[in-house]
């Protein structure tokens, strides 16, 4: 530390202040700074940003937030000095607590296994913004416009340290964090709906093969009456590691697995790496060389690289024409039924080159909009140009279908395009615990759709490790357990009889809030607010909130609370427990507690088994009436996938309940879509302080309901 001071100090000598060259207002509270030296050409456009800012006036007096721009030692800085007790978020996928203050990180997409290499402070993902909250709620958000490798330090200050050009930044203001997610998905865009099968829960590892034990994977599941939608296929199902080819002796009949899988009501996600084996006569590598579009070095060489095929090249995903390859290349790879694609290895990990990727100098030809660049200004985008491309094939293979995609690495605004896992975690209960400020920070970020591997990759999960991992994995956005070649077997079965029951259970309650998890999600893909969210979002005054990491909120309603929480700090007013798929079977030493905020109606699903069955023709509303004995909850609900919701075919039902003395009058609103809610029985759960009062079986027209005191 003292060492770091010193240097701080003598580097001070270097410091050139300079002044902001320009300042400008773009939208409603969010302006831009520009630094003196600026130049478009070398740091335009956007590749976080949605569209060019418009410039729509000066800002005002009292603006609060200053960006002051330096160049230290050759490096761009800028520099936001915030008031003191403002708690810092985001700032992407990092390992670390919850709040941000006085740590720093560096964005340059890192394959890292374990979290073991710089001390966890890079991982696979970028995401150059910071998210304040002021003492009194409110709040704002700071995006540093650049892709280059840069630190941020947080402290009295907030620093980009950039090793790029001067770049700009951009300060956004609001009276909430949670206004603040809505204004950085109205700059960076929004999560597309996902389809509602990528919702339920997931099984992967290193690899499942042949493809008959894929199908015992999935057979067994279904056996033991664990709810599952998706089996992965990792890399063990290629030809030789050659992407977008199949092995002929472990997967000779592609389509006949995923025929499998869907009878039997799964899903099947496949892995894509970015790297192409060079091998003549091996058809991806022909027809990019053909079309010339490989990532070329200093000397305008093809750049080899090794990954898992050998020797690979890497198509530059900058310019059109290799994005345009690349995505047709899923016409015949999504014939075979493929549901989704995994986007692995794309930061990109490079085997043989120091720091585990290509060189910094290697050359990104660009073309349209994007200019010719060296990979040290593409680097932190490759993977969210990568899934860009893949985006655009596997929706043009399936124009019907919503893509669904899964990415390692990502940047600032790669939620328009693929979903997120937060790489290659450790079977340990400190990857456990840190598991949650991760998913949380960056849906903060703004990447709603992410979670880690549960039970870890790396390394061998106790029973009690994994028990503990997937009763909380019910609750994550994206709920995958996965490990690594070499491990011991992870599937819920594979640890005794107990943890294979509290594998059904948690998975169980996942599936009963499908119909709430889902209304989260179109609320995210609408406003950019995260599904998963921190405990403090309940309460943005309530400074003991702000630390919370262990326990979390999904959506505004529910608060999830692990078993082994040491001291969560829980939001006012009485929030009570629910119990999901019922009481008896909840209460081990596993499974979360869920409470409901007091207000608040969650709707539930039947137990299901996968979202082939997914239906609310039976439908539970727990209802959790506040002070004044009232209550209101959301209810959205579509086709599940496809596209149909965008032409109206959706409901969106506002549900509203008033409890007057021993009677209860539940109304229930169509608010907006042409569907009508189909529910033809509906369960009610009504949570008080003295306890739950069920009510089964009532119709729709019989929602006034008198309450036999008991
Ligand atoms: O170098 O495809 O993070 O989830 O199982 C390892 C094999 C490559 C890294 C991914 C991991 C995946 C593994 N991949």
């Amino acid at each position: 530390m003292k060492i770091i001071f010193c240097l701080l100090f003598i580097l001070s000598f270097h410091i050139e202040m300079q002044a902001t060259e320009r300042q400008a207002l773009i939208g409603d509270s969010i302006a831009v700074f520009y630094p003196p030296g600026f130049n478009a050409q070398e740091i335009l456009p956007s590749l976080a940003l949605v569209r060019e800012p418009g410039e729509i006036g000066s800002l005002p007096e009292q603006w609060k937030l200053h960006v002051e721009f330096s160049n230290v030692c050759g490096k761009n800085v800028a520099c936001i000095p915030v008031s003191p007790h403002t708690d810092l978020y985001g700032t992407g996928e990092v390992k670390g607590n919850l709040v941000r203050n006085g740590t720093n990180i560096t964005l340059w997409n890192t394959d890292n296994v374990c979290y073991g290499k710089y001390h966890g402070r890079r991982l696979y993902q970028s995401h150059p913004w910071v998210l304040g909250v002021r003492k009194d709620g409110t709040a704002f958000g700071i995006i540093a416009d650049n892709t280059y490798e840069q630190e941020i330090t947080l402290g009295d200050e907030i620093r980009f340290i950039s090793s790029g050009p001067p770049f700009r930044v951009i300060v956004i203001e609001r009276q909430t964090p949670q206004l603040i997610m809505q204004a950085l998905a109205e700059l960076t865009g929004k999560m597309p709906l996902p389809p509602l099968w990528s919702l339920g829960f997931q099984q992967s590892r290193w690899s499942y093969y042949p493809d008959t034990r894929v199908k015992e994977i999935a057979d067994t599941f279904r056996l033991k009456n664990i709810p599952c939608d998706v089996i992965w296929i990792d890399i063990h199902y290629m030809n030789d590691y050659k992407v977008f080819t199949f092995s002929p002796k472990h997967f000779p009949n592609p389509g006949h697995t995923n025929d499998y899988l869907h009878k039997h009501g799964f899903k099947s996600v496949w892995m894509i790496d970015p790297g192409v084996k060079k091998e003549n006569g091996y058809f991806v590598y022909d027809s990019g060389n053909k079309k010339d579009v490989w990532v070329k070095t200093q000397q305008n060489d093809d750049f080899v690289g090794e990954v898992w095929p050998g020797e690979c090249v890497f198509p530059d995903f900058t310019q059109p024409k290799a994005r345009n390859w690349w995505a047709n290349l899923y016409k015949d790879f999504m014939a075979y039924e493929v549901d989704g694609v995994w986007n692995d290895m794309n930061e990109p990990s490079v085997f043989n080159f120091p720091g585990g990727t290509m060189p910094e100098d290697n050359i990104h030809t660009g073309g349209g909009n994007l200019p010719q660049g060296t990979h040290g200004r593409y680097h932190n985008v490759y993977g969210m140009l990568m899934i860009k491309a893949s985006r655009e094939g596997i929706k043009k293979a399936n124009p019907d279908k919503r893509p669904f995609i899964l990415t390692r690495s990502n940047f600032l605004g790669g939620h328009r395009y693929g979903a997120t896992w937060t790489g290659d975690n450790a079977a340990t209960w400190k990857h456990l615990k840190v598991s949650i400020p991760m998913s949380l920070n960056l849906g903060l970020s703004g990447q709603p759709f992410n979670g880690p591997d549960i039970g870890g990759f790396g390394g061998n999960a106790t029973p009690e490790l994994f028990g503990h991992w997937i009763a909380l994995g019910a609750f994550y956005p994206f709920s995958r357990a996965h490990s690594m070649r070499g491990t011991d077997n992870q599937e819920p079965w594979s640890f005794g009889a107990e943890i294979e029951n509290v594998s059904r259970i948690a998975m169980q309650r996942r599936y009963r809030i499908l119909p709430y998890l889902y209304t989260c999600f179109r609320k995210a893909s609408l406003t950019g607010v995260p599904v998963m969210q921190p405990t403090f979002f309940a309460d943005v005054r309530d400074q003991q909130l702000r630390e919370e990491q262990e326990a979390f909120m999904l959506g505004s309603d529910l608060l999830i609370i692990p078993k082994w929480a040491e001291q969560p700090r829980l939001p006012k007013g009485s929030w009570h427990s629910i119990s999901l798929v019922g009481e008896d079977s909840e209460n081990d030493e596993y499974q979360p507690d869920v409470k409901i905020r007091p207000g608040s109606i969650v709707p539930l699903c039947e137990m299901i088994q996968n979202t082939t069955e997914y239906s609310l023709d039976t439908l539970t509303l727990v209802i959790a009436p506040d002070e004044n004995n009232e209550a209101t909850g959301w209810l959205y609900h579509d086709d599940g996938d496809g596209y149909g919701f965008r032409k109206g075919d959706y409901c969106y039902v506002m549900f509203s309940a008033k409890k007057r003395n021993n009677e209860i009058i539940i109304d229930i609103l169509n608010k907006e879509g042409k569907r009508n809610l189909s529910t033809k029985i509906f369960n009610l759960q009504l949570i008080s302080d003295e306890g739950v009062t069920e009510i089964k079986g009532k119709k729709p027209g019989e929602l006034k309901i008198t309450i036999n005191n008991q």
